[in-house]
């Protein structure tokens, strides 16, 4: 199974370090497409175009999304409305003491959504996810 990584990078690394541990816990049973994301010393190494270029390719490739919102980022809420037109399935995580999920994706259907209080609750969620 591909998994499309998606959390924040533009609009903020505070949560790097959390995406690098959901990464490594995903990569048990899975393939992540996007490990960069959890690069706590990303740099840019393309042009924008070819980022874009080469995440929506992996988003066509994708079986499925997961997302850490609890950085709120356009290029993150971008690609679940693009995995949303694409039918893939779309999970979102975010930390429900220390966010409030945007209505526009909290209110759509389409996005399994899994609010969380304490990181330790993420990791049974993403095994259960996987092994469907
Ligand atoms: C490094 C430092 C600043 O920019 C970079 C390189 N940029 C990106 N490289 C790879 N994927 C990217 C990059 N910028 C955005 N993305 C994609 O959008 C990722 O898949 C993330 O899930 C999402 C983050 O969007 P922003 O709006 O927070 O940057």
């Amino acid at each position: 199974m591909k998994v499309y990584f998606a959390g924040s990078i533009r609009a903020g690394r505070v949560d790097a370090g959390l995406y690098r541990r959901m990464i490594a816990c995903i990569r048990r049973k899975a393939e992540v497409l996007t490990e960069h994301v959890g690069d706590l010393s990303l740099e840019e190494s393309a042009s924008d175009r070819q980022i874009y270029a080469r995440d929506t390719a992996w988003l066509r490739e994708a079986d499925l999304l997961i997302a850490e919102c609890s950085c709120p980022s356009l290029g993150v809420g971008y690609e679940l409305a693009y995995a949303e037109a694409l039918g893939k399935p779309c999970h979102i995580f975010y930390d429900a003491g220390k966010a409030r999920l945007s209505a526009m994706l909290n209110g759509n259907g389409w996005f399994i959504v899994h609010p969380y209080r304490a990181e330790e609750e993420i990791y049974p969620a993403l095994d259960e996810i996987l092994e469907r």
